[in-house]
């Protein structure tokens, strides 16, 4: 437990008495960590006898996450709720408004009591009460911690919840944030759901065939600069249509991280036009000190982590590979 949660637990708690209905999210192209750690929080305040209205945001939630109380998130993005119906807002795992929605400005009413829980480092702080800290592997580590400071008892549906979004955000405990003290946690998660490996077998398990067209697309499309030390795949919007892939089946991360996985190939860069003129892109590294990928996310309007971060362009494919390679140039001096 960090002094950072310790000191804000309180304060949050205060935030939740004083409310009735409070509003959740996932952020837009969920990941575990963004929906175990908003469902952990749901059944928490539940347990508190709140009203909690958890929204799915702008995408689905992929099939794959099958995890306890899924089904129970409103397939609703924050331009589709009336926010002053709520008077607490629970803003987990988002670094900036655009991570709540991207599909429309992000406007929060004067009744509306702000609370932000992340872990990551880009996050400015947009909330009344802002609880960053970026040295969690994940949202959900947070929030068990906070969740444990709150006196809250954890149930089965809370702990495989969190201990999703801990496997996942931590890529599998191999991230450099991972610790002994994230190990405890675990062991006390699983302790409460011993059946986890089910529940990451179906997330790991539940490829369709638009994902593996994808996948191809992308590894045939490699481009390198700078020696090969900056990768970048790409995926055309008309590649997307002539090939018939499902958009919401695409995750560009599993090809950054393929590209990664090269010796000297440092920075892996995955490009995908869902949309003409709208680029999406996620960066990892091999090197989080000497590549901090959130400085090349941040430079291009994005966000993240240092090993794994995003940023979307509204550009052509072509223009958006220029400026990719001319940012990364001047953040990493190559
Ligand atoms: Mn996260």
């Amino acid at each position: 437990m960090t002094e950072i949660v310790k000191s804000s637990a309180p304060k949050i708690l205060a935030e939740i008495n004083k409310a009735n209905n409070i509003l959740l999210h996932c952020h837009p192209s969920p990941d575990p960590d963004s929906v175990g750690s908003a469902l952990a929080m749901k059944f928490a305040l539940e347990g508190l006898g709140k009203n909690v209205t958890l929204i799915q945001g702008d995408n689905e939630i992929p099939k794959a996450f099958d995890f306890p109380g899924v089904q129970t998130i409103a397939k609703k993005s924050y331009g589709e709720i009336n926010p002053v119906d709520f008077d607490l807002f629970i803003v987990l795992d988002a670094g900036s408004k655009k991570m709540i929605s991207f599909r429309n400005e992000v406007v929060f009413p004067e009744n509306m009591r702000i609370i932000i829980v992340d872990h990551h480092a880009s996050n400015e702080g947009f909330g009344h009460i802002n609880c960053i800290d970026a040295s969690y592997s994940s949202a959900s580590q947070m929030i068990f911690d906070l969740l444990k400071e709150m006196g809250v008892k954890l149930t089965h549906d809370i702990a495989l919840n969190l201990f999703m979004g801990m496997y996942t955000d931590s890529g599998g405990f191999k991230y450099g944030k991972v610790n002994s003290e994230t190990f405890k946690i675990v062991a006390e998660l699983v302790d409460l759901a011993p059946e986890f490996a089910k529940t990451i077998f179906t997330m790991d398990n539940s490829n369709s065939k638009s994902a593996l067209i994808f996948e191809g697309l992308a590894l045939s499309s490699l481009r390198e600069f700078y020696g090969g030390n900056l990768v970048i795949a790409s995926v055309t919007n008309q590649q997307i249509i002539d090939n018939r892939i499902v958009k919401d089946e695409i995750y560009t991360s599993n090809i950054s991280n393929k590209i990664k996985s090269v010796e000297g190939q440092n920075i892996g860069v995955c490009m995908v036009e869902p949309e003409p003129n709208l680029i999406k892109m996620s960066f990892r590294t091999r090197d989080e000190n000497k590549y901090d990928v959130s400085k090349l996310a941040v430079a291009l309007g994005g966000g993240g982590h240092k090993a794994a971060a995003g940023a979307r362009l509204n550009m052509t494919i072509p223009e958006a590979i220029d400026k990719v390679v001319e940012t990364a140039k001047i953040v990493y001096n190559l």
